[in-house]
């Protein structure tokens, strides 16, 4: 077996803005919605919050360097709208907008190329406070702070992201209530998915005006196994597929939201205006996957508004945000969106594993197996998607450092760089290691290893 993987591929780790910058209120920020929602008490673990987090606000050099040293060629991190925009519209703080004018140039001046993502789920508070998601407007404001990202780094970057995974920010922040803005409503999770696809579409008008590279969205995908083959499991399992893996992508490529969308959210479902699906099918340059795991679900009468649940299996191995190893189901998916959406191409934009890791011993390595396994088995997975013909241009790791992990805090750890949240040391974990090695012969010791 070979693993080749082409000369042009791009290796990188992902990182969000609110997970690892701290400072949110730093120069003139305004504040965001996870700095409310994670200073409320009881919203996140241990009352965790992101006013420090990996620091890396005020240590963006030195961690650029880690990346160079780990022979990273691509970096994917996202831009804090509030940083940029305190108010979300408006005034532009241009002190924030130099911070990622740095990075960008330091990324650059290291052969690292950046990928951008322009939201990765920090509203400012300011337009959450008049509606944030659910009010229409939000498109236009979206368009507004893309285009002052656009024109402030374009010249440099190449590659931007619109959205990460819309899925999370409706499910989590407007069904269930377990991410910011913490709402629980069956009526408005439709209506924020709609103005997040809204807002998508106008980011991509506003690049075709003022940009001059390729710009894309980022999904999380999760094929959905039913159970058992009875016609209700199996009906469970395509009602959890089209809510979380077809909701984005068919309006995006077909013009169309999934038909079985409507049984999922009954009345609270809208009809949307054919002018909005019209102009959200609009040509983008590329796909975001996000691939963690796969999800066997049954069905389950009283599980709100899927009536799907997830099954945990007895002899499978989970990590430690119980999430399946499954790794055929990243070649599965990655051949799924090559069948589905004419072959575009493709980045995973973020593959990882959170693992418990051995405290770290002073001088010693800080050896993680787990993820090592994890990660060698999913680039298998990615190259054998390349093999059948995937367009797949690059890999991300999630994470470069172990982050805030949103309403889990700082206990859940993705990191190849292991974080000591109260030194802010660094220490390269044995992954670390592992993908540098990985990258320098461009995939080919995964044949030995
Ligand atoms: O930490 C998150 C990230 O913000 C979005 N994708 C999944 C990661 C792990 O949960």
């Amino acid at each position: 077996m070979t693993f080749q993987f082409p000369d042009t591929f791009l290796w990188g780790c992902a990182t969000s803005a609110y997970q690892i910058e701290g400072s949110p209120l730093a120069d003139g920020a305004g504040p965001n919605v996870w700095h409310r929602f994670s200073h409320t008490p009881g919203m996140t673990l241990n009352g965790d919050t992101g006013d420090v987090a990996c620091d890396h606000y005020r240590r963006m050099e030195q961690d650029v360097e880690l990346m160079a040293g780990l022979g990273l060629n691509a970096y994917r991190f996202s831009i804090s709208w509030a940083r940029v925009l305190p108010y979300g519209e408006g005034c532009v703080n241009e002190t924030g907008l130099d911070f990622y004018d740095r990075l960008v140039d330091a990324l650059l001046k290291n052969s690292i190329t950046p990928m951008v993502t322009l939201y990765h789920w920090d509203l400012p508070e300011a337009l959450d406070n008049r509606g944030g998601w659910l009010n229409r407007r939000v498109a236009d404001w979206f368009g507004e702070y893309s285009r002052v990202c656009f024109r402030r780094l374009d010249d440099r970057v190449r590659l931007w992201a619109t959205l990460n995974e819309p899925w999370v920010v409706t499910d989590g922040g407007y069904l269930h209530g377990t991410l910011a803005p913490g709402h629980r409503n069956l009526f408005e999770a439709p209506i924020a998915s709609h103005n997040l696809l809204r807002s998508h579409t106008r980011a991509v008008q506003v690049y075709r005006e003022v940009g001059r590279h390729r710009i894309g969205i980022v999904v999380n995908i999760e094929p959905k196994h039913p159970a058992s083959d009875s016609p209700e499991d199996m009906a469970a399992a395509e009602r959890a597929h089209a809510y979380m893996n077809l909701q984005y992508l068919e309006p995006v490529f077909h013009g169309l939201y999934p038909q079985r969308l409507r049984d999922v959210f009954g009345e609270a479902w809208p009809e949307w205006p054919m002018e909005d699906l019209e102009s959200i099918r609009l040509p983008i340059d590329f796909i975001g996957l996000n691939y963690y795991t796969r999800g066997v679900v049954r069905h389950d009468p009283d599980r709100y508004p899927l009536k799907a649940s997830p099954v945990r299996l007895p002899n499978a191995t989970y990590t430690e945000t119980g999430w399946e190893v499954y790794p055929q189901a990243l070649t599965d998916t990655l051949v799924w969106l090559k069948e589905n959406y004419g072959n575009p191409p493709v980045y995973i934009t973020e593959n990882g594993a959170a693992f418990y890791d051995p405290p770290t011993v002073e001088g010693e390595r800080l050896e993680d197996p787990l993820r090592q396994s994890y990660l060698k088995k999913h680039l298998k997975a990615a190259h054998a998607a390349l093999d059948a013909g995937v367009d797949l241009r690059g890999y991300f790791v999630w994470s470069l450092f172990d982050n805030f992990e949103w309403s889990q805090g700082y206990s859940k750890r993705f990191g190849l760089i292991h974080v000591d949240f109260s030194t802010q040391k660094r220490t390269p974990k044995g992954s670390a290691d592992l993908y540098q090695r990985i990258i320098e012969s461009n995939g080919r010791v995964l044949e030995r290893i």
